[in-house]
């Protein structure tokens, strides 16, 4: 590819008329928008569509993750965070501790991040203990707990349906499912990359349930390992398949995949303009997705707020505490204070809106 040539390519022309329309884009579009060797062409495209839809407008929130357990049973290739159990560095948390993480939290988060590994024997009374505490800790936050990999693990150790298992989770506070576990949809490299997870068509399966329940979910895009751009759009695909029938996802999280410490070993590391890309094609793609993260964790600060100009239009959050794309080598601060996130966001032009769990933005007067 040149990355250096002048003039947009013909195919990018037919492309532009189609956003300028407001017209769903196709797979072949997709494909052309990562052959393209214009990337600001790219970029301003995307850039028109996000403030079509955002103006300049982007959000970040009060958040605090919490991992609650690294002990998994899957063992994915690319994963740097999980442990076996009884192998050194696994670790768990009782309910007590979570708390504890969360009431260390410097601000009261409005959006709690619960994550852990498919733990071998938790029991699902464990999970729904732990939302009614966290619930009953902080009535006012958006909790968005467990990956739909996660909803598959407690469902088989249950006996209980998925559905079932969202159902409860749901009664004990949970108000979201983040987008994790999406990897890459495609058979053949999630086969080599995590052959114990759920497969692509299962992940939008639950994703479904839960949306017919009522909750909002994220979707993700691990990319940057062995997927080819055409596994990339095929996955952006089927993400805007599922919203056309389901409709409950808020937002897309791009992910880099981070190579430290990683038993997957790849020719290179993504490189900050492939990133930027993905994140405009993504934009392009998903028009009925409202929102794209530029994840300041696995982008670093500084390409995240260049991506605000290649159509991503939310910055994450405060975070606090990250483990899984930090034990990956991620190269980005721990947490950020709403202060920090202000600044950066209204430093490259645009205005800080914060919101809620649910993308709703927070009145002033509500601000803590
Ligand atoms: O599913 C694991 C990814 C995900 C690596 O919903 C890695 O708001 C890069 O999904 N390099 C979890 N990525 C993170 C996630 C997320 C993060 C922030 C917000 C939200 C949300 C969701 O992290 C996993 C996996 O795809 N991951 N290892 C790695 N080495
Ligand atoms: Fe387990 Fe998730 Fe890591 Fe896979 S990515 S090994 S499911 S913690």
């Amino acid at each position: 590819m040149d990355f250096h040539a002048s003039s947009p390519s013909p195919a990018l022309a037919h492309i532009a008329a189609k956003v300028e329309r407001g017209e769903r884009l196709s797979r072949e579009d997709g494909l052309a928008l990562f052959a393209c060797p214009d990337l600001t062409a790219v970029g301003a495209l995307a850039h028109a569509a996000r403030t079509r839809r955002h103006g300049l407008n982007t959000y970040y929130v009060l958040n605090r993750h919490v991992n609650y357990t690294n002990v998994c049973v899957n063992g994915c290739v690319f994963c740097a965070y999980s442990r076996e159990r009884g192998q050194a560095g696994g670790f768990e948390l009782s309910v007590d501790q979570v708390l504890a993480k969360l009431a260390e939290s410097p601000v009261v988060p409005r959006e709690v991040h619960i994550v852990g590994g498919c733990h071998p024997d938790l029991p699902l009374s464990f999970y729904l203990d732990m939302l009614s505490a966290v619930r009953a800790a902080l009535p006012e936050a958006g909790l968005k707990c467990f990956t739909a990999v996660e909803i598959e693990h407690f469902a088989a150790l249950s006996g209980l349906s998925t559905r079932e298992v969202l159902s409860a989770l749901k009664a004990a506070g949970l108000d979201m499912l983040p987008g994790g576990g999406a990897e890459i949809f495609a058979p053949e490299v999630r086969r080599r990359i995590c052959p114990k997870k759920i497969s692509g068509e299962r992940w939008l399966a639950i994703h479904g349930q839960a949306h017919e329940l009522g909750l909002s979910t994220n979707c993700s895009l691990l990319f940057g390992h062995l997927e080819s751009e055409e596994d990339r759009v095929d996955h952006l695909l089927l993400l805007r398949e599922q919203q056309d029938s389901s409709g409950g996802f808020n937002c897309l999280i791009p992910l880099p995949f981070q190579t430290e410490n990683s038993l997957l070993k790849v020719p290179a590391a993504v490189t900050g303009v492939d990133i930027l890309r993905t994140i405009a094609v993504a934009r392009l793609l998903l028009d009925n997705i409202a929102h794209i993260k530029a994840y300041w964790v696995m982008l670093t600060v500084k390409l995240a707020q260049a991506a605000l100009y290649y159509g991503a239009d939310d910055f994450d959050g405060t975070v606090v505490e990250e483990k899984i794309g930090h034990m990956a080598g991620a190269d980005s601060e721990q947490g950020l204070t709403r202060a920090e996130l202000e600044a950066m966001i209204r430093g490259c032009g645009f205005t800080p809106v914060e919101r809620d769990a649910l993308f709703r933005p927070v009145r002033q007067e509500a601000r803590a």
